[in-house]
């Protein structure tokens, strides 16, 4: 497909690294570029493998490898709209991400998750559930939830299946990427410096469906006025979930029950407190977009319920931590935007000492502090936009604010707060960068804290 073809890979993250590789086994010739100027060629050198022969470069594109180029593989952090995208764009370079560079080379089927929220916890889920049914070997988890498409996909044949987290970063540069089911679990506004406006971040998440047909299912959320509007115009074959409606046709929260309902025929499927171990109506609805997908695939409800029974909260994401000194910790470090950070408060059931800011995606924080409903005792703030979020939090009231320079201090001040009986809650409704790689590495800070307290 790209033998001997020159091809541009922007970003040397995970995914470039995995791009490289695909290009490279396929027989192209790669450029791989940062735009980082603190990066060397012999760092980019040293991400990629021995056998690569992969030209490295960083800082400024030279005018005559930018002259060369025949095809463009953006990694997902790359804004689409940056000059040297572009000018390649507009001498008719080749642009694709590396989703859908990963997905070319695809021989099975793929079930594709997006969402403001809930992708990670949902994708996981739907990842075990199809191991169950398919065999481990014969499933791959893959996309924003950190293992890149490009890794994978050569290691597909007609009898796997692939389970993405896909992120509007790439959904925004798929052409031809088609999964068999997708979901939209849900769409609150996020990542707005990146798409600069509502409209632009839901049509990125509304391509998830794009190259699907009546043929193809796309599992949408009743209750979200985005994907609610998006069921009466989505190409696939729509599939409802609702945690506060009655539907006829699809699945829906019957006080404690999750049922399925076909033509106002209702099956009652699991007690949302006996049958499962996450808590909070997020995780509700991502359990039935969990439940709809894996019956679109064909999997047995006896085998879908027995998964959800057993799977656990995901790693970051309103997970209790430890007790200690009469206090609960919990992090919640992929609570990344405001309402992410909404269903974190809403978790919490004790005096939350709650640490909040990081970097600004230009998010509005008035429904964030609306939602403490209470339940906070202090703020304590941290990052770029800890003044952003003080004067917001001023503004409706609530004034018990304390700010911190660095993590640590950060985490120090909170345990000085907190008193036996209450809970601290790293929620911060903001991205980690700036003050880490990612919100992975901001977690494992805050549970390494804890862990080391008396
Ligand atoms: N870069 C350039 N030019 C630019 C912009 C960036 O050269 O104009 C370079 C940076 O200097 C950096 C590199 O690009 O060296 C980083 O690329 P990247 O940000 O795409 O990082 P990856 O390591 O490839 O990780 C990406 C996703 N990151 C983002 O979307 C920002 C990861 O999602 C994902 O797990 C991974 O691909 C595998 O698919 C992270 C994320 O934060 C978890 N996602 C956002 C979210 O969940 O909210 C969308």
């Amino acid at each position: 497909m790209f033998n001997g073809k020159k091809c541009l890979v922007i970003g040397s993250g995970i995914s470039g690294v995995g791009a490289v590789g695909l290009l490279e086994s396929d027989g192209a010739e790669c450029f791989f570029y940062d735009s980082n100027e603190k990066l060397t060629s012999k760092d980019l050198q040293g991400k990629l493998s021995s056998e690569s022969h992969a030209k490295c470069i960083t800082g400024e594109l030279p005018q005559e490898i930018e002259e060369q180029v025949e095809v463009c593989v953006l990694s997902p952090g790359v804004p689409t709209d940056i000059p040297l995208v572009e000018g390649l764009r507009a001498r008719g370079v080749d642009i694709l991400g590396e989703i859908e560079l990963g997905y070319l080379f695809e021989k099975g089927k793929v079930i594709a998750i997006t969402g403001t929220n809930g992708k990670t916890t949902t994708t996981t889920l739907m990842g075990e559930i199809m191991k169950a049914h398919c065999g481990e070997k014969n499933v791959f988890v893959v996309g924003n939830i950190g293992n890149p498409y490009t890794v994978e996909a050569k290691k597909t044949t007609q009898q796997t299946v692939t389970v993405g987290e896909i992120s509007s970063f790439q959904l925004e540069t798929i052409h031809t990427f088609r999964p068999t089911v997708s979901a939209v679990l849900n769409i609150t506004p996020d990542h707005l410096n990146r798409h600069h406006t509502m409209e632009a971040y839901v049509a990125a998440k509304e391509a998830i469906a794009s190259n699907q047909t009546k043929d193809e299912l796309c599992i949408l959320n009743y209750e979200n006025e985005y994907t609610r509007d998006f069921a009466s115009r989505c190409p696939a074959k729509v599939v409802l979930f609702s945690s506060a409606h009655i539907l006829e046709n699809g699945y829906y929260l019957d006080g404690e029950m999750i049922v399925k309902s076909v033509d106002g025929k209702v099956t009652k499927l699991l007690n949302i407190y006996q049958d499962m171990n996450l808590v909070g109506i997020c995780n509700v609805e991502n359990v039935m977009a969990a439940i709809a997908m894996a019956e679109g695939m064909q999997v047995p409800m006896e085998t879908i319920l027995a998964v959800i029974k057993n799977f656990h909260a995901v790693e970051h994401r309103i997970e209790f931590v430890a007790t200690k000194g009469g206090v609960d910790y919990y992090n919640d470090s992929k609570g990344t935007n405001p309402d992410a950070a909404i269903q974190g408060i809403k978790a919490m059931h004790k005096p939350t000492i709650l640490i909040g800011g990081g970097y600004d995606k230009q998010s509005e924080y008035d429904e964030w502090i609306e939602s403490f409903d209470g339940k906070v005792k202090c703020l304590v703030l941290i990052g770029q936009t800890r003044e952003k979020i003080a004067e917001c939090a001023r503004k409706h009231g609530f004034t018990a604010i304390r700010f911190a320079e660095t993590f640590d201090e950060c985490l120090k001040l909170c345990t000085e707060l907190a008193q036996s009986g209450d809970a601290v809650l790293l929620s911060p409704a903001c991205a980690s960068w700036g003050m880490f790689p990612n919100y992975e590495v901001r977690g494992q800070e805050f549970k390494e804290y804890v862990n080391s307290l008396d």
